[in-house]
């Protein structure tokens, strides 16, 4: 019966996502723009978080929440683990309508690729230095505006859900822009859909918030790095165990 039901689950998440993400999420951005720039913008952010939360309902999946959610207003790099394409629901959903830095390759995802831009997120091609660098400078600018963004270190999805290690200067960004980082450790969700596979199974993720690290504390990128990816491996420890009791 379990099997029937995830089947079920899986073909929801294929019609589910088409209908919300292609088709609302059209009608979403026409009455954005029918409402104008501040109001529509309000509305299509709060759209999104709702979006965020609402996958997690809809493919019938508990989302346990730990830790204190920062107040918005501060300013501040999102460092997460990655662990499944539901990771940008649970962060758009939990932590809010953040921008991504991500690589170049979700440009090719219609829609979310839009949204994506609307969030003001910064695709980077890692293969290209000059593409790169614009686009750092381009975050760098956007964060002394207030910006937040979400990196994932990782820079891939962990196919059993154990943190990567952290890509060699994947912390630069906020070393060299002081910028404090809000660690999220993610569990669960490499067992709902895991990676290259579209299918739903388990029914429980989990988000932790950690306390906001200050680069200005450590001698170096690497040194701050490996301290975050500490607490964000701690933190999908005890999210595991959070879970499974
Ligand atoms: C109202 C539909 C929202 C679809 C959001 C996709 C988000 C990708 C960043």
């Amino acid at each position: 019966f379990v099997k029937f039901f995830n089947i079920l689950r899986s073909v929801w998440l294929i019609v589910g996502a088409f209908l919300y993400i292609f088709v609302y999420g059209a009608i979403v951005l026409l009455v954005g723009l029918i409402l104008g720039k501040e109001r529509g913008k309000r509305f299509v952010l709060k759209q999104v978080e709702i979006f965020g939360r609402l996958a997690f309902k809809l493919l019938g999946v508990k989302v346990y929440v730990c830790g204190k959610k920062l107040d918005v207003n501060t300013n501040y790099i999102v460092v997460s683990n990655h662990q499944s394409i539901l990771d940008i629901p649970l962060i758009i959903g939990y932590v809010g309508p953040t921008p991504f830095i991500a690589k170049k390759e979700l440009e090719k995802f219609p829609m979310v690729n839009v949204y994506l831009k609307y969030l003001g997120s910064e695709l980077i091609d890692r293969g290209n230095v000059r593409q790169t660098a614009t686009a750092i400078r381009e975050v760098m600018r956007k964060l002394k505006e207030g910006y937040h963004f979400v990196i994932f270190p990782e820079g891939t999805r962990s196919p059993d859900g154990e943190v990567l290690p952290f890509k060699p200067r994947s912390l630069e960004i906020a070393f060299k822009a002081k910028v404090p980082i809000l660690p999220v450790a993610i569990w669960g969700n490499h067992l709902v859909i895991p990676k290259h596979k579209l299918i739903v199974r388990g029914n429980k993720t989990g988000i932790m918030f950690g306390e906001l690290v200050h680069p200005e504390n450590f001698q170096s990128e690497e040194e701050l790095r490996q301290y975050v990816e500490s607490v964000i491996r701690q933190g999908t420890k005890r999210l595991k165990e959070v879970i499974e009791n």
